[in-house]
């Protein structure tokens, strides 16, 4: 039977700890669930995401990596998988792993690269979502795929009763504001961690974050506070967290995150290639930036 866990809630974009030769380092993606549950109390995991560096993998990879999420997540918090992928016979493969492995609901990034025709992308979410048994969050992330989806757009996808909602990884808040009032029933997740205020007093239903990983409780706590009219509490708190991204961006996102990690004591290993191995000053730099804002 498919899931009907409330999706709502903070979600970590799960990084993907790689060991030097760029293989999955197993112990380190379990110990960055344990590190979401445990310290950054998140309310789930979006696992195969950017974030996750996803589109470097081979499908077993994916797979591995959906397998151990789940083993030590368990029902303990929400998943979401997230299995687009420009091989389509791949993201349908991967839809009825998810939902064999008992995940809450699936995601799939927009269709990138060739410029496909909004057809193709209706098509191409209805058939992964007919391949498992799971309800489709859409995955909108303009700036790195290129593809714009409008509100009548956005409605047209929604025809289809298993797609519950977006993760909107855009600053187009006149394009959120539209869809939030067009489609109340339908899920909206932030995804830029640095407009988690703005998009909170909009009304969105949840945030998936790369920088959750390592900043999850002030994530919650801005939006929370954003939830309960506390604006001035919350602005505080977002000043304070975009400081953290904007010296993270500065130095590389995903590598630093994962040494910030590794400060915390979770092996959370390198990124993988053609990610940019980091070199000595950036390594120094993520430190002074872990110990800026975690010590
Ligand atoms: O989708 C993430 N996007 C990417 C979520 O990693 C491409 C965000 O969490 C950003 O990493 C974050 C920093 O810009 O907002």
């Amino acid at each position: 039977m498919s899931s009907t866990r409330e999706l709502k809630g903070i979600y970590s974009a799960l990084l993907t700890s790689f060991d030097q030769d760029g293989n999955i380092n197993e112990k380190g993606v379990r110990q960055l669930v344990r590190y979401n549950i445990e310290v950054n109390k998140v309310d789930g995991l979006y696992v195969g995401g950017s974030t996750g560096e996803n589109f470097l993998l081979g499908t077993d990879e994916k797979k591995r990596i959906f397998e151990i999420v789940k083993d030590e997540a368990k029902d303990e918090i929400a998943l979401i998988g997230q299995v687009g992928s420009l091989n389509i016979k791949e993201s349908c493969e991967l839809a009825r792993f998810v939902t064999d492995l008992g995940y809450d609901a699936m995601s799939a990034v927009t269709p990138f690269y060739y410029k496909f025709s909004f057809k193709e992308i209706k098509d191409y979410y209805n058939t992964i979502i007919a391949a498992g048994d799971l309800r489709m969050i859409v995955y909108s992330i303009p700036f790195l795929t290129g593809v714009n989806i409008n509100v009548e757009q956005f409605g047209e996808l929604f025809e289809n009763q298993k797609i519950c909602g977006v993760k909107f990884t855009a600053a187009d808040f006149y394009l959120l504001e539209r869809l939030r009032k067009a489609y109340p029933e339908h899920l909206i997740f932030a995804g830029f961690d640095e407009m988690m205020l703005s998009a909170a007093v909009l009304n969105v239903d949840g945030a998936i974050g790369s920088t959750f990983n390592v900043n999850g409780q002030r994530a919650r706590q801005i939006f929370e506070l954003a939830k309960a009219g506390r604006i001035e509490e919350a602005r505080a708190i977002q000043h304070v967290t975009n400081d953290f991204i904007s010296d993270v961006l500065a130095n590389g996102l995903y590598g630093t995150l994962k040494i910030c990690l590794q400060e915390a004591g979770v092996e959370a290993g390198v990124c993988r290639k053609p990610m940019g191995e980091f070199t000595p000053e950036q390594i120094a730099r993520a430190k002074e930036i872990y110990a800026k804002y975690f010590k």
